[in-house]
């Protein structure tokens, strides 16, 4: 058996030790670290993984605890085609995830990972999803040979101790593999394996593929428990407005990934909103179940935010800003020679030369990107100047609006309420957003993302919309559903709302529709705002026809959109609610 070192097994919980042996006779490591999350293994492991030169540290004084890592060139984004749902009968994993008969793609991935941590160190790495102590909080364990997955799993999630002290003796824990092998994109797999809460990810060393906790865990094995046990795990944000006078509203918001998820989630009310702030309760998933009141309460499995940095600045993201000073791991971000961080879109303007994102010296004259586009910062939510009190709480937030949000030049409006929990959902899963880096593909490309989990949905997308129409009979007093689009453009090809921090104005219309107090007008499509209903104090600039047109809805283009959602509907068609063909019809009836 390799050295187990340092120190020895940290927890005395048979079904983890017995699985870090199998692990180990596969994979061969010299060395097994067990983590037990401390200050003092973050500082030894950030030294080594610096005289390794994974990471380099970063300009102490402007930064004091950041550092930087460049990916692997061929290894930058999430990679769908090699993300795979091995269920039993390939009719679960449904036709939009890739699938593979569970004992097929473990004798592959076992062929794969035999002897792949020869010579090398294996960390076990035990972490929690969720507040400690709640309902939904789950464990996770993640053996992995890569410094820079442990040290950012360790921002990410609860790492440490505490996930053996709530695991206690049960052998229910998800158990994560991730070796990187030689990084290549042919040897490339992210299985999971939700029948044995299981998932095995070679051949990248990239987080959205890695971090097993994120995507893998709370998502696509997430949303298959959460299906099994009566809650949803969902890619959203959540976030708590609160009023002047001291009442706090609690939304979540649906957004494809890098469509301003994060943003959203630390929004800056302009001066003109004075006394409303905006809280973070998570900025990219939220697990939600029915309370004993009978509403829906959301907690976010995470403990840190893995942010796309291009675009990110102090218009964009003032508060991110700020967190991003300390404690912060960038990846894929541009380095400029005084050993700070810079992408397009920073408020720093282009530095005079610097080393761009693969290590080379880059001047504004440069054609390529100094930051890749799906660049990433990955900071602890603690560092959040705007993190709610509630992000701890075991019991989360009870949710009084959910949003849908697309990235869209054309067709949806800026926002619209739906009906009801039905047509919310039908809204929700017929969402289609231009396609951007954060997942290797066709950017700028219009695809079907229902309720933007096309990625990370862990079972038949037929079955997930089930279960979110089936979910409506637990939940007495259900949220409002809405749906939002900060992208429309002009015929000019500009965008016809300024965004960011003002987006504010349309998030106050939507708290005031969940209490009652905002005044709406009935379209074929919702319920929209009125003429007025939009504070617009402050944007003297601002011309408001562009904000007719950010509303206006056009017929042609919504009969585009019905047929654009059949492709979905034909696809989904043996496992889709009929609920949904109805919601279809009544919407063209209303045209
Ligand atoms: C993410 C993503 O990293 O959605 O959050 O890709
Ligand atoms: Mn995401």
């Amino acid at each position: 058996m390799p050295a187990k070192s340092p120190g020895s097994c940290n927890t005395t919980n048979h079904a983890v030790t017995s699985w870090v042996d199998e692990i180990a006779h596969l994979t061969r490591p010299e060395r097994i670290h067990w983590c037990d999350g401390s200050e003092e293994e973050k500082s030894a492991l950030t030294k080594l993984a610096v005289e390794l030169g994974i990471l380099i540290p970063l300009n102490q004084e402007k930064r004091p605890g950041c550092y930087y890592h460049r990916s692997n060139p061929n290894d930058v984004a999430r990679v769908e085609q090699c993300t795979y749902i091995c269920t039993a009968n390939a009719e679960d994993a449904g036709p939009t995830n890739n699938w593979m008969a569970p004992d097929k793609m473990y004798a592959k991935l076992r062929a794969l990972c035999d002897g792949a941590m020869r010579g090398r160190t294996m960390y076990v790495v035990p972490y929690l999803m969720g507040p400690p102590g709640s309902p939904l909080c789950k464990v996770g364990v993640e053996i992995t040979d890569s410094i820079y997955v442990v040290l950012s799993m360790r921002i990410m999630a609860r790492m440490g101790r505490q996930a053996y002290d709530q695991l206690r003796d049960s052998p229910h824990f998800n158990r994560g593999l991730h070796c990187m092998l030689d990084i290549n994109p042919e040897r490339r797999f992210i299985a999971h394996f939700p029948e044995d809460n299981a998932v095995i990810s070679v051949g990248s060393n990239y987080g959205g593929n890695v971090l097993l906790g994120k995507k893998c865990l709370a998502l696509r094995i997430g949303s298959w428990l959460g299906r099994k046990e009566g809650w949803l795990a969902e890619h959203m944000l959540i976030l708590g407005v609160e009023s002047p006078e001291g009442k706090k509203t609690y939304a979540v918001a649906a957004f494809p990934s890098a469509c301003g998820k994060t943003n959203f989630a630390m929004l800056v009310p302009p001066p003109a909103f004075k006394g409303w702030k905006v809280w973070t309760i998570g900025d990219d998933i939220a697990w939600m179940k029915p309370g004993p009141d009978g509403r829906l309460y959301a907690i976010n499995p995470e403990a840190g935010y893995f942010g796309v940095a291009p675009g990110t600045s102090t218009k964009s993201n003032a508060n991110a800003m700020q967190m991003i000073q300390r404690d912060t791991i960038f990846t894929n971000v541009a380095l400029t020679p005084d050993g700070d961080v810079w992408w397009e879109g920073h408020d720093a303007p282009p530095p005079q030369e610097c080393l761009d994102w693969r290590g080379q010296k880059w001047t504004p004259d440069s054609k390529e990107k100094a930051a890749h586009p799906n660049s990433r910062f990955c900071a602890p939510a603690a560092n959040n100047p705007m993190l709610a009190r509630e992000h701890d709480d075991p019991l989360g937030v009870p949710v009084s609006a959910i949003i849908f949000g697309a990235r869209r030049s054309t067709t949806m409006p800026l926002v619209y309420q739906a009906f009801n929990w039905i047509h919310g959902v039908y809204v929700g899963a017929t969402m289609g957003s231009e396609m951007t880096a954060a997942a290797a593909g066709n950017i700028g490309q219009v695809r079907l993302d229902p309720m933007a989990m096309l990625p990370f949905c862990g079972y038949n997308m037929g079955d997930y919309v089930l279960h979110w129409l089936r979910m409506r009979k637990l939940i007495s007093s259900p949220p409002r559903i809405f749906h939002v689009n900060w992208f429309r453009k002009g015929a000019d090809g500009k965008f016809l709302w300024p965004g960011f921090g003002e987006n504010m104005r349309v998030l106050k219309w939507i708290v005031d529709r969940c209490h009652g107090h905002a005044d709406a007008e009935e379209t074929p499509l919702g319920w929209v705002p009125g003429p007025r209903a939009f504070d617009l104090t402050g944007m003297e600039n601002f011309d408001v026809e562009d904000l007719e047109k950010a509303q206006a809805f056009d017929v042609e283009e919504w009969r585009n959109e019905v047929i654009k959602s059949n492709e979905l509907f034909l696809k989904l068609y043996p496992h889709l609610p009929k609920e949904l063909i109805f919601q279809r019809e009544l919407l063209i009836s209303r045209f």
